[in-house]
């Protein structure tokens, strides 16, 4: 198996996962002509898979875009994330974005979830459209699981960032990253910024989704209450229920905003030393802030953080702790009900996303 060969077949550069061909092409060809120096598809190609081979020896943080949004489901858009993203983080974060590895988007097909879904006839005509037949997965969350995997085996030292896409990409990225720390004996926790507690087992039927990512990856963890949880404030149950069934510590936007941040990471960290914590992932959900700040997404929430706060809390956390993991998620900047909101949601999601590429160094 040639594991390089395998991830050229499966993602695509930069920007280029949402399957179009005019729908912001600007965008795509900024951010190519940034990376690549060029806007013709032979030459990105080219320079793109000079990228991936970089993952070998590579020792910068590794970007990676999942741009899909069939986990989603209240109001879609999330796929237009990782471009909209880059693009925002070239132009207020250059340095960051272009001190890491970028390398590229997970080929989406929008109606595709996971392959477990899927029938053996409609896997064998997406794998022929994909990949001319050859036997990869074809479902976004089923090729990050495989990338993952990939890039875990070629270097167990890779620090990814990865960009949603709804929630539901967080379910191969942080069970891949607590599979490889458990691998090696590494003790590691998990912090969930958002206004949802994305604990149900399943949401009509379907488990792997943006509702339910998040009980689907607590078994990985040595013990749940390595699972921390920031900004929780639309849910129709006390924070007592979610904690007394799952075992997790929750800390609600409320509790946040009246005490100050300082305060409950102080007491994160505290007890994540006493648990002798080596490693930590952050799963950063946008609808964490408030609808002000990040309008544009699948279920924006009033009474949210700011992204000072958060700035803040991600600081303390990886001042303290190695990050090796993260993703910003829920970011759909075509859903704003104005310029000006996605705007807003982009400048937020930017400044989130350099923070914790900053914290990933
Ligand atoms: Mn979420």
């Amino acid at each position: 198996m040639n594991r390089l060969e395998d991830i050229k077949k499966y993602l695509c550069p930069p920007g280029f996962g949402v399957f179009t061909v005019n729908t912001a092409k600007e965008r795509k060809n900024r951010l190519s002509e940034k990376l690549f120096g060029s806007v013709v598809k032979e030459n990105i190609e080219a320079q793109w898979q000079l990228t991936i081979d970089k993952l070998k020896s590579n020792e910068l943080p590794v970007i990676l875009g999942i741009p899909s949004d069939c986990g989603g489901g209240i109001q879609r858009g999330a796929n237009w994330g990782p471009l909209f993203l880059r693009d925002t983080l070239l132009e207020l974060f250059e340095d960051t974005y272009l001190n890491a590895l970028d390398i590229g988007d997970v080929r989406v097909i929008p109606h595709l979830l996971h392959d477990k879904y899927l029938n053996d006839a409609t896997i064998e005509k997406t794998r022929e459209a994909l990949y001319c037949g050859a036997e990869l997965p074809v479902s976004p969350l089923s090729i990050t699981a495989r990338c993952l995997s990939d890039i875990y085996n070629i270097n167990p030292g890779a620090r990814i960032f990865s960009m949603g896409g709804d929630h539901s990409v967080s379910f191969p990225l942080v069970k891949a990253w607590l599979e490889s720390r458990n691998q090696q004996g590494i003790k590691a926790a998990l912090i969930h910024f958002d206004a949802h507690t994305d604990l149900l087992k399943d949401r009509l039927g379907i488990d792997y989704c943006f509702g339910s990512w998040l009980y689907h990856v607590l078994d990985d963890l040595q013990s749940p209450d390595l699972c921390y949880q920031y900004g929780i404030r639309s849910t129709g149950k006390s924070r007592g229920h979610w904690e007394n069934e799952f075992g997790i510590n929750q800390i609600w936007a409320r509790e946040i905003k009246a005490q100050g941040a300082e305060l409950f990471v102080q007491q994160t960290i505290k007890a994540l030393k006493e648990k002798q914590v080596q490693e930590i992932y952050i799963s950063f959900d946008i609808d964490t802030l408030d609808e002000y700040y990040a309008g544009a997404t699948g279920t924006p929430e009033p009474e949210g953080l700011t992204p000072d706060v958060c700035v803040k809390m991600i600081t303390m956390l990886t001042d303290n702790f190695q990050l090796t993991g993260a993703d910003v998620v829920e970011i759909a900047p075509m859903v704003g009900l104005s310029e000006s909101v996605s705007r807003r949601t982009l400048e937020s999601g930017a400044l989130i996303s350099s923070t914790l590429l900053n914290g990933l160094k």
